[in-house]
């Protein structure tokens, strides 16, 4: 296991000093810093507060993908090649099949282990499944945290399958979709719109047959799309992950997908909607948490609807006025 993944799941009882030697470049403190906002602890409000101002300079990357298409792989060399740029990277590799973090990732912690004793590389693994609100809840919450503690870019990589690829979209200021051929590649780029929200698109494992053919049938199928003038068009790359190939053309294009952005302000406002859900999915937990707190008087009120004495509308309304969300019954 390598350091840079340690859970650093115990309590913290300081969170101000966790905080400081965070910001000091403490991995353990860092790791400390986001078990606490995953596992939403007393300390994790009071943590995102102070650490709020301090972030926004990262440059956050989501990879996805089909299982098996070479994620992994790619965000290893990727971070060896940010590296050599002088860059701090931190990846967040999330795992939607397992309640603990381990398991399907401990392969990947083997392929990250040529920068675990890298100071100015942080990986973690986190679990998705078992979150509240899934994957939306917890991973902003810990962007922040890497974000904040001064990593240049933050990665994060998830499975392609379900709600996560949309989620990503969320988080990230670029979307890197990597495909590989022979995994039928319309199929793969159709299935739930990957190719809608990709800005920029891998095809990996060039170093196999139909690797071109993948790369002409993506790049028809990007262009067959309106793109607004000014604005960015999807590039369609070949790489190979395990020879290297093609590897600086997609941190060059992931760069690019940037700085464009920033200028066109389309930056801007993806952090805006970002920052929006991220808001409305506090304030639901918050809400949801005061009816759970509430549960005798819902279940008072539940007795009285069954029992035809209280219309549910009513009883909604009487609900809300308990838990101080409405002033009076209407
Ligand atoms: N031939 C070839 N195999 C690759 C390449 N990139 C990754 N692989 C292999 O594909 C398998 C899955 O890679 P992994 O990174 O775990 O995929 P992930 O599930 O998307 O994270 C591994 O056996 C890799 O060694 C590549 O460029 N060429
Ligand atoms: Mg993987």
């Amino acid at each position: 296991m390598t350091s840079s993944a340690a859970s650093g799941s115990s309590r913290i009882t300081d969170p101000e000093e966790t905080v400081a030697r965070a910001l000091q470049g403490d991995r353990r403190s860092q790791a400390r810093l986001i078990s606490a906002v995953e596992e939403r602890s007393e300390a994790a409000e009071a943590i995102g507060r102070r650490l709020a101002p301090l972030a926004g300079s990262a440059h956050i990357v989501g990879i996805t993908g089909a299982p098996g298409v070479g994620k992994s792989t790619t965000t290893s060399a990727l971070v060896g090649l940010w590296r050599k740029q002088g860059l701090r990277v931190a990846v967040v590799a999330i795992d939607p099949s397992s309640p603990f973090t381990g398991g399907a990732l401990l392969g990947d912690r083997v392929r990250m282990t040529e920068h675990s004793t890298d100071r100015d590389v942080f990986i973690r693994s986190m679990a998705a499944r078992g979150q509240l609100g899934g994957l939306s809840a917890a991973t902003p919450g810990a962007i922040r945290v890497l974000d904040a503690c001064g990593f240049d870019v933050v990665v994060v990589e998830t499975v392609g399958v379900g709600q996560n690829e949309v989620d990503v979209v969320r988080f990230a200021d670029t979307v890197l979709i990597l495909m590989a051929p022979g995994m039928g590649d319309r199929i793969q780029a159709n299935k739930a719109g990957l190719l809608e929200i990709g800005d920029v698109i891998a095809v990996n494992k060039s170093d196999r047959p139909g690797a071109s053919a993948a790369r002409r049938e993506l790049r028809a199928m990007i262009s067959a799309k309106p793109v607004a003038p000014g604005d960015w068009r999807p590039p369609v790359l070949g790489i190979s992950a395990t020879d290297g190939k093609g590897l600086s053309e997609l941190v060059d294009a992931i760069a690019e997908h940037y700085t464009a952005t920033a200028a066109s302000g389309q930056l801007a406002s993806r952090r805006a909607a970002r920052a929006a859900a991220e808001v409305s999915s506090l304030a639901e937990e918050a809400f949801m948490g005061r009816i759970d707190a509430n549960s005798e008087k819902l279940k008072e009120l539940a007795t009285r609807v069954t029992g035809g004495e209280l219309d549910p509308y009513t009883a909604a309304h009487t609900l809300l006025t308990e838990i101080g969300l409405e002033r009076e019954m209407r």
